[in-house]
């Protein structure tokens, strides 16, 4: 899990030095967004994931309660858990919690956007706009950088956002 993070915050880094103008942070008032990005999917495949971390720097909780996005049906926020031995991905209806002055990361394994209903296959290099809405901040727009995750090439993205490690 440990090597497994170590490796997204690389890919992170080399995306910042390949593509500097990708790699931004979004701020709407109290709520700053860090580096969004989303995984490359492969032709057919119906649904993407998106990672950032986001830091609440008000004074009061907020919470991330949905977005939407023109390249899919439907953004919804995911957690990940632990169910009978098995990793599986759920849906937080209520939304996610960023408590005044936290960070809350959403990354592959956790927390995570999840694209549902894809009209076309995420492309590395590529952005993807998502209107993410807040409780407390309102619309905050962001551009998620696509990558591409060379580990597994062989795997679906989704296979390997889900599957025990
Ligand atoms: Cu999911």
């Amino acid at each position: 899990m440990k090597a497994f993070h170590h490796a997204i915050v690389a890919s992170s880094l080399s995306l910042a030095i390949a593509a500097p103008l990708l790699a931004r942070d979004y701020v709407s008032g109290a709520i700053t967004v860090a580096h969004p990005w989303a995984r490359k999917t492969a032709q057919g495949q119906p649904t993407g994931g998106g990672f950032m971390v986001i830091t609440n720097k008000g004074k009061a909780d907020d919470r991330l309660i949905g977005g939407t996005t023109p390249i899919a049906a439907e953004v919804q926020i995911h957690t990940v858990s632990m169910d009978g031995g098995i990793m599986r991905m759920r849906r937080l209806v209520d939304g996610l919690p960023i408590a005044a002055g936290a960070s809350v990361e959403l990354r592959p394994g956790s927390y995570h956007l999840m694209f549902i209903g894809l009209k076309a296959p995420l492309q590395a290099g590529t952005t993807v706009p998502v209107t993410l809405q807040f409780q407390r901040a309102g619309q905050v727009r962001v551009e998620f950088a696509v990558q591409s995750m060379t580990a597994n090439p062989g795997m679906p993205a989704m296979d390997r956002d889900h599957a025990p490690r």
